[in-house]
């Protein structure tokens, strides 16, 4: 079997901005006067800034207009962003500037699939954007995760097939969407929460493509036994 590129979410798999995000929502929902869950949150992750503002809402029961909503979702990304000042290379999570590295050396395609409309500046701000090959992010598409559209444009731009991409997602959403785009859908975090994942890896810590290649061999051969 051929690996011949990765793509990386961002939020939860290259850093954990996820824990930012959901305390900046924490915040917001105990302003509007209730409260909001680690448990919630996982349904947010991978999910657009506005669609989440709709999750949070529905969960304290409240109606706004849409210019009222634009206003909240102001608020919590300007929460958001100021909490992301001290974000530098040493935020990276473990394993992946070697993972990166190593990608690099071995000429394989790398691109960023993420929702996030901040993923440019929290790229520029981790130093990293010249692994990049292509970044596709929540200003480029018009559909969210589960849809595919983001990880499928980024496929387009480095000319690769997906059936030949790993697709690296900390989210269900995000593993939806890579499954649904034909990608080899690899979880990052914990296999109880991640289950629409191939398999599972709890982070990129001494990960090299041999290994991954590995992973997917024996994840598929699983599938094929149970099936
Ligand atoms: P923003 P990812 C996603 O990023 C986050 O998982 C999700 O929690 C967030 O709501 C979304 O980005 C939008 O982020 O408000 O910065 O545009 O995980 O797809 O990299
Ligand atoms: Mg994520």
């Amino acid at each position: 079997m051929t690996i011949t590129g990765c793509i990386f979410d961002l939020d939860g798999v290259i850093v954990d901005t996820a824990g930012y995000h959901y305390l900046s929502w924490k915040h917001l929902a105990n302003g509007l006067g209730f409260d909001f869950t680690v448990e919630q949150n996982e349904l947010m992750k991978g999910i657009s800034r506005m669609d989440s503002l709709d999750v949070v809402l529905s969960i304290g029961g409240i109606k706004k207009s849409q210019s009222e909503k634009l206003e909240l979702a102001k608020q919590k990304n300007d929460l958001y962003l100021s909490q992301l000042s001290d974000l530098s290379s040493d935020s990276l999570l473990p394993g992946v500037q070697d993972f990166l590295d190593l990608l690099r050396t071995e000429g394989l395609r790398i691109a960023l699939g993420s929702a996030s409309k901040n993923a440019r500046y929290v790229i520029d701000k981790l130093g990293i954007g010249s692994y990049f090959e292509a970044i596709v992010d929540g200003n480029d598409v018009s559909r969210s995760k589960p849809d595919p559209e983001v990880f499928l444009t980024a496929a387009d731009l480095i000319n690769r097939e997906p059936a030949e991409l790993v697709v690296f997602e900390d989210s269900q959403k995000g593993l939806i969407a890579s499954n649904q785009g034909g990608f080899i859908s690899c979880g990052v975090g914990s296999p109880e929460i991640l289950t629409n994942a191939l398999f599972v890896i709890e982070s990129f810590s001494g990960l090299n493509t041999s290994v991954l290649i590995e992973y997917i061999k024996e994840a598929k051969s699983k599938k094929t036994r149970i099936s």
